[in-house]
Order: C-alpha cells, then structure tokens, then sequence
C-alpha cells in the first residue's frame, strides 16, 4: 500500500539525513577496512530499510515500487556497500518470496527478511552459468518427500551474512533449458554448504561476494518456491525485473553524488587565476552529466508507475537499467575529469565512486543483457502488432 504524501515525505527525509550525516561520514572506513560498522545493520534494521519491499501484512513497510525507487536514489548518494547490506533484503533475496511463494513460505521468512533478523541472499550465477542464466548445472534431485542438492554458485551477494538462500537449481536433468529449473528456499545452516573465501574487487569495499557450495544438502519438499517445480527460471526473471529498476534508482543517487562532487571542486579549485567552473569545457561536463542524470531519473520515475499499474515492465525496466547504468559510468568518468590529478588520488570520493560504478553496468544483468531484453520485447510487440 502506498504511504501518504506526508509520512513518504518524512521517511525520505529521514533516510536523506542518516546518509548524509551517518553513513557518508563513514565511507573512507568502509573502504579502507572492506567492512561495515557492526552497529550499522541495526540501525537500518531500526529504520525499516530492510523490509521497504515487503508487504505490511509480512512486517516490512510495503513501498510501492515508485516509492522504493525514490529510497533507492536517497541511499544512492553514500558508497553502494551501505545499499548492498539491506539490497538483497529488499530485493533478489525476498521478492521470489514476495511474487511466487506459498503463504506458508511467505509467513516463515517475511516477516525475519523485514526486520533484518535474517539476511535473503539469491544464488543464480555459476562458474559456468552468468548470462546464460538457463544454462545452470546445480541440480535438485526428487529424494523421498524432499530433494537433494549439488553445485556451486558463484559471486553470491551477501552469502557470508545469509541466513536463507533463494536457489536455482536443475530439477528436470533431462530438460537442459529454463523449464527444468526450479527455484528453492534454502537454510544458510543446512549441512553440506561451504561458502568460499570473499573475493577481492575493484571496488564497492564493504560488501562481500563469495561462492557457495551445495554438496548433497537436502532440503525439505515444502522448500520449493511456490511448490511447483520448473518455474524457478521465471521466477528468478521477476524477481531480477524489479530488482534492475530498483538499481537504476541507486544510479540516479550515485550520478546525483558525483554531480554534488563536481560542483564542490569546480567552484573551489583554481586554475588560471579563475575558478573550474567558471570555465565553459567544465560547464559542459557538468551540464551533460546533469542532463543524463535527469533523463534516468525520469526513465526510473515512469518505469516505476508502470510497474505499480501492473503494466509488463521487462522490457522497460531492463531501459532504465541499462541507462542509468551507463549514465553513472559516464558521470563518474566526467567527475574525475574535473577533478583532474585529484581525481585519481583515493583522498577524493570521486576515484572510489569511479571503481564503485563499474559494477552497475555488470551485476543484474549486463548491458549486454538488457539491450537482448529490450530488443526481443520490441520484436515480438512488433510481430503481435503485424
Ligand atoms: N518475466 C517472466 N518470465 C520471463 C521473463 C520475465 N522477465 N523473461 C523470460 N521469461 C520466461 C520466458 O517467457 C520463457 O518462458 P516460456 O518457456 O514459457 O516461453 C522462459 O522464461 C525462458 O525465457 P527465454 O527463452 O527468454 O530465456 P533465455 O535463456 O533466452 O534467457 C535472458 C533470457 C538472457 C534474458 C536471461 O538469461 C537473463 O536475464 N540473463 C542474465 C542473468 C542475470 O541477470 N544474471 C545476473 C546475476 S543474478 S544477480
């Protein structure tokens, strides 16, 4: 349900002020120490951000999508570590639960995803299975009452604080496509999981990616998402829909830092006895990152509301993502620029950002991916039309 303009209002408010006077004060620690402070969690946990997505009746605050979109771009403005730790809560790790459980599952782990109390984690990737989403070998064998699995999965985020995964895993090993998959809610502590070192990354410090490793975990019948078997592929494309436009938000947020960052140098350094921005090269960085950073925000805004009226929005979703991505790879490009020999030196936020975006155009889906979305919805609309 949505909020009224007023309590909305205050909640953005809320959120704006602990981002700028809690957690960017932080971001220089975060980088430097590849961890979150230990009180961080509960305060967000405090603050409802762990449960903007799911329903009220579950325990979360229950934001329309045009609202958490709004949240997104607030927590957008703070190094992308901070966003990660509630973002799996929020999204790929809740919303299979939220679009395609039964009422049992969605009464067992809402309302603990909600609080924060456990953290969702959602495994898709394989060593050999990225893009090629359909193509993964983790496989769910029939046994007794249950099922059995085996595999690994690669790049999972959040897995080293999951208390409960959502896997994809094969349970038709003779169908090799998207039907034999099905998607499982899975005990983080089940015996026969091993989750492996956290890789090291270019950036987004703070937030921890690391393989796991089913070996003959078993897990109960009523595990399977919505209980029926061979919808785990759509799923995962639902809950990945939503999940991009959610990150298109944090883009319009990042973009909208970097703008901040850019004017804040500009109207201070000098060269030429004068101030950056008084310079027209410099102004027409700072106009097109602006420009870029409304027009996404603006994809975001209307993709959202169409998502709210229950419009398909694969194709429109996988536009904003796409955009807004790019766009902050390009921000943050036009910010170190500005910000010349500075901008190289880790003392400035800008060089961190600069790595911290790279990944938006990556995870959720390549731009790569959305352009194949974006182009097979128009096909086929054009094929229905003709
Ligand atoms: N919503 C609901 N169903 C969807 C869907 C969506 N957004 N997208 C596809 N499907 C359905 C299709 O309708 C199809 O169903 P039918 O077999 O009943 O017709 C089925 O899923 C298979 O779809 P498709 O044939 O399009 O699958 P492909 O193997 O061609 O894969 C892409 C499609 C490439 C788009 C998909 O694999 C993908 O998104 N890959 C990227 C994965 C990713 O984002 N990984 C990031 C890591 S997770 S953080």
């Amino acid at each position: 349900m949505a909020l009224d303009p007023e309590t909305l209002g205050q909640f953005i408010d809320t959120v704006r002020r602990y981002v700028r006077e809690r957690l960017i004060p932080l971001e220089e620690q975060i980088s430097r120490d590849d961890a979150i402070p230990e009180e961080i969690p509960a305060e967000m946990a405090e603050m409802g951000l762990y449960g903007l997505s799911i329903p009220e009746e579950y325990g979360g605050i229950g934001l329309t999508m045009a609202e958490e979109v709004l949240i997104g771009a607030e927590l957008g403005h703070t190094a992308p570590a901070f966003r990660s730790l509630i973002g799996t809560n929020v999204g790929i790790g809740s919303q299979g639960i939220v679009i395609d459980g039964t009422e049992e599952q969605k009464r067992e782990y809402l309302p603990r995803l909600a609080s924060g109390e456990l953290v969702g984690s959602f495994c898709l990737t394989e060593p050999d299975s990225g893009s090629d989403a359909a193509s993964l070998k983790t496989s769910a064998r029939r046994d007794g009452n249950g099922y059995v699995l085996n595999g690994t999965k690669r790049y999972i985020t959040n897995s080293t604080r999951a208390g409960v995964f959502t896997v994809m895993a094969r349970t038709d090993l003779d169908n090799k496509g998207a039907g034999g998959i099905s998607a499982f809610l899975v005990d983080a502590k089940s015996d026969g999981i091993a989750l492996g070192r956290p890789y090291k990354k270019m950036g987004q410090q703070g937030t921890h990616v690391a393989d796991v490793i089913f070996e003959d975990v078993k897990v109960p019948a009523d595990a399977l998402i919505g209980g029926v078997e061979g919808q785990g592929f759509k799923t995962a494309m639902k809950v990945l829909d939503r999940g991009r436009l959610h990150l298109a938000s944090v883009c319009v947020g990042m973009a909208d830092r970097l703008i901040d960052e850019s004017l804040a140098f500009a109207t201070e350094r000098k060269q030429f006895d004068t101030v950056l921005a008084e310079f027209q090269l410099i102004q027409a960085m700072l106009a097109d990152s602006r420009t870029e950073q409304y027009a996404a925000d603006t994809m975001v805004r209307d993709a959202a509301a169409k998502y709210d009226a229950g419009e398909n929005t694969a194709m429109v979703a996988a536009c904003a993502k796409y955009y807004a991505s790019e766009m902050a790879g390009r921000v943050a490009d036009r910010a170190v620029q500005i910000h010349g020999g500075a901008g190289y030196i880790s003392d400035y936020a800008v060089e961190r950002f600069y790595r911290d975006v790279r990944l938006f155009r990556i995870y959720e889906g390549t731009s790569q991916i959305q352009q194949i979305v974006i182009a097979r919805n128009m096909l086929r609309t054009w094929k229905e039309a003709h």
